[in-house]
């Protein structure tokens, strides 16, 4: 059974998640409006990965006993001034989700509860691969911007990139 506190957190997570989903399908909006299909497909695949990552959690809330409560989402910004702007408002944004699971870790551990510890490690796991995933692509963008081939070049790199994800999942 989960406690009543791992409760209310792993609601809050449900709650964070959704927030991804929604604040990546804006910038895939966003990208697409301004003729950034890489970059748009980008968005799409980690909006659909947000959305496993909330229904793992909802799946896991009900499996322990508790009730998944799904609360407001705030709204997402509607536009950014360049794709970098976007990507580090991005890392940004996972940075905060590892802080988010890593207090949910801390909490499981302190109770003691070691079944959800363990679950948890699936997202430990998951915020390493996207922040190390979004430095390096933060990178490629200043090394491209560096050498003037401007947001064309960026956006076929990211293209590529999600097709070599789509590939692999
Ligand atoms: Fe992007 O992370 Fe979910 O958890």
């Amino acid at each position: 059974m989960l406690s009543e506190d791992l409760t209310s957190k792993l609601n809050a997570q449900i709650n964070h998640e959704c927030s991804s989903v929604v604040l990546y399908l804006q910038m895939s909006a966003w990208c697409a409006s301004k003729g950034y299909d890489g970059c748009a497909g980008f968005f799409r695949l980690q909006a659909d990965e947000e959305k496993q990552h909330m229904e793992k959690l909802f799946g896991y809330v009900l499996e322990t006993g508790g009730l998944p409560e799904l609360g407001a989402i705030a709204a997402p910004p509607t536009s950014w001034t360049s794709l970098r702007e976007a990507f580090q408002a991005t890392l940004e944004h996972e940075q905060a989700v590892s802080k988010e699971i890593s207090i949910l870790v801390e909490t499981a551990l302190d109770e003691k509860d070691f079944s959800t510890f363990n679950f948890l490690q699936w997202y430990v796991a998951e915020q390493h691969e996207e922040e190390h995933q979004l430095h390096s692509l933060l990178d490629r963008v200043d090394m491209i911007t560096a050498e003037g081939h401007g947001h064309f070049t960026i956006d076929r790199e990211i293209s590529r990139l999600t097709q070599a994800k789509r590939g692999q999942s």
